[in-house]
């Protein structure tokens, strides 16, 4: 018998404050495990995850097909760089660009790599085919947006607590009110804009879900002025809205697809830019990349984790289950909750906080509840498990949740 002390949940939190960067406020609970939808905690207590690291758990932890895939590869070539051709990328390059019909990926890492990159790839598209003139490209972003934490990422950002004190900020950036057609439209006047970079659902600012019709309008405002349209697919991608793509419900095809998180299944990060060879090819060899950039491993896991939203039908699920959620939640008579939005397996509820009644506090008692799930701008709670939970585990937890809201009554 080891003669270890079991270490506590509490030791655990401690290191991470004593040698850690305190960038996060995380909700104090020490994650171990994880199977599907479910997490266990290093005191071996079971949660249902409703936060699936913010949509990029939509396969389930651990899934086994793709942990195989990872596995299998890891004993053969993990990374090569792209000084040299590997034997993965050209098959994962093809699969992928067919999956999502596209004529070219360029491969990266991060979300934010991948944003970055349709962003240089919008600026040279601009000057090298639309004709601006150099360094006058302008991109239209929207008001709320959350598309990572790089400086130039949270140059296009209007949350401070994003934005604060990382000056000086990279020019270039219009912003206009989320889900408002006449500002994109009046925006889009200007001759040097060469793109507009939008989140189909904002995730960040609390599962915003546009109007019917928005996504569909802008692309079309965009395609009259010759711009290109940007969809950050990052969070809402990867089926977790009930469609493939969030872009779908409205049959949009944007002009560059952001995807990520997801794309990996939460094993590794993993995340692509796609578009036609039109915007694709304006970047030559040397001009841009990444070490890690769609490396063996990535391909063969990212490769397993779109066969399996194919083979388990995530998007139908996403679809079917979000129904049941938001109907389930709507009915919670509740003074505390304003409003339950989303669409498929992403949904929030909005909060009416008052002291010791707070999306925290709620948040607090769920986990004690077995639940997990986390604020978002202190009065938002998103809830979104991983698309493989049933309708058996999701009924359980949603009254779990119920029972949460019921204790602050
Ligand atoms: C954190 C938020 C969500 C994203 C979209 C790009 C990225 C993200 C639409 C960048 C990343 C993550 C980042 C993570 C928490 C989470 C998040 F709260 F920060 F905003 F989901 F809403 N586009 N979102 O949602 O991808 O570089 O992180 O791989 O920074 O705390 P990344």
């Amino acid at each position: 018998m080891s003669n270890a002390v079991k270490r506590t949940s509490q030791d655990y939190i401690d290191l991470e404050a004593e040698y850690g960067a305190h960038n996060y406020h995380p909700l104090p609970v020490v994650l171990e495990r994880g199977e599907g939808p479910l997490v266990w905690d290093v005191e071996g207590k079971q949660y249902f995850d409703f936060l699936s690291a913010y949509s990029a758990v939509n396969q389930g932890h651990c899934h086994p097909k793709i942990i195989k895939a990872l596995t299998d590869q890891a004993q053969k070539l993990t990374l090569t760089s792209r000084a040299f051709y590997n034997s993965t990328l050209g098959d994962y390059e093809k699969y992928i660009t067919e999956y999502f019909g596209y004529d070219k990926v360029l491969p990266m890492n991060t979300g934010a790599e991948a944003d970055e990159t349709a962003l240089k790839l919008c600026r040279r598209w601009g000057y090298d085919v639309k004709g601006i003139a150099e360094n006058q490209a302008k991109i239209i972003v929207c008001e709320g947006n959350f598309h990572g934490r790089t400086i130039t990422i949270i140059s296009m950002s209007t949350d401070p607590d994003s934005r604060g004190g990382f000056g000086p900020y990279t020019p270039g950036f219009v912003i206009v009110p989320y889900n408002d057609l006449g500002a994109l439209a009046k925006a889009l006047e200007d001759p040097n804009v060469a793109g507009f970079l939008v989140e189909p659902i904002q995730g960040e600012a609390g599962v915003y879900v546009p109007e019917d019709g928005y996504l569909k309008k802008a692309y079309e405002l965009c395609k009259a002025k010759n711009v290109l349209f940007i969809a950050d697919e990052v969070q809402t991608g990867i089926a977790r809205t009930g469609k493939l793509l969030a872009c779908d419900h409205e049959g949009v095809r944007p002009d560059i697809l952001i995807l990520g998180k997801a794309l990996s299944g939460g094993v590794i990060p993993v995340s692509a830019v796609l578009a036609d060879d039109e915007i694709m090819l304006t970047i030559k060899p040397g001009e841009h990349g990444s070490t890690f950039g769609g490396f063996p491993l990535a391909g063969k896991v990212a490769v397993a984790a779109l066969e399996v939203v194919r083979e388990e039908k995530l998007a139908e699920r996403a679809e079917y289950l979000g129904k049941i959620f938001r109907e389930e939640m709507s009915k919670i008579k509740s003074h505390m909750i304003e409003l339950v939005r989303g669409k498929g397996l992403l949904n929030a509820v909005v909060i009416h906080n008052k002291p010791g009644k707070t999306a925290w506090d709620v948040c607090i008692r769920m986990k004690e509840l077995g639940v997990l799930a986390k604020p978002t701008h202190g009065n938002i709670i998103r809830f979104a498990p991983p698309i493989v939970i049933t309708e058996e585990q999701l009924r359980e937890a949603i009254e779990l949740i119920k029972d949460a809201f019921k204790e602050f009554e």
